[in-house]
């Protein structure tokens, strides 16, 4: 019966909401086109970024050629990847985020 208990304590650190899921941060690669207000107006709508940490992202992107935007749960970074693709698609910018496993 201990063993039982004690399986249950590995499984439940395992794969319950005890564990956190693996975490992922979404990065902005710098392009020569994409103007810098809509990069700004990106990262307030949908990272939720004030107009002053959002402009110093985007200034980051732009001089170091990537910056990180947030980090989450796999299935809400792809989500708001999806987003970010959506709104320069929509005005043709050729904007391009990814994800990485968050070191
Ligand atoms: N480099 C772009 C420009 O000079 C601005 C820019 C910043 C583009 C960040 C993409 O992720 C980006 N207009």
């Amino acid at each position: 019966i201990d063993t039982d208990i004690h399986q249950d304590t590995v499984l439940d650190r395992q794969q319950s909401k005890l564990a956190p899921p693996p975490m992922y941060q979404v990065v902005m690669l710098n392009d020569d086109y994409t103007p810098m207000e809509f990069v700004v107006n990106v990262l307030r709508r949908v990272f939720g970024k004030s107009e002053e940490e959002a402009a110093h992202i985007m200034l980051k992107v732009h001089h170091e050629g990537r910056g990180v935007c947030g980090v989450y749960p796999r299935d809400i970074a792809a989500t708001r990847i999806e987003m970010v693709m959506q709104l320069a698609q929509a005005r043709q910018h050729p904007l391009q985020c990814i994800m990485e496993p968050a070191p």
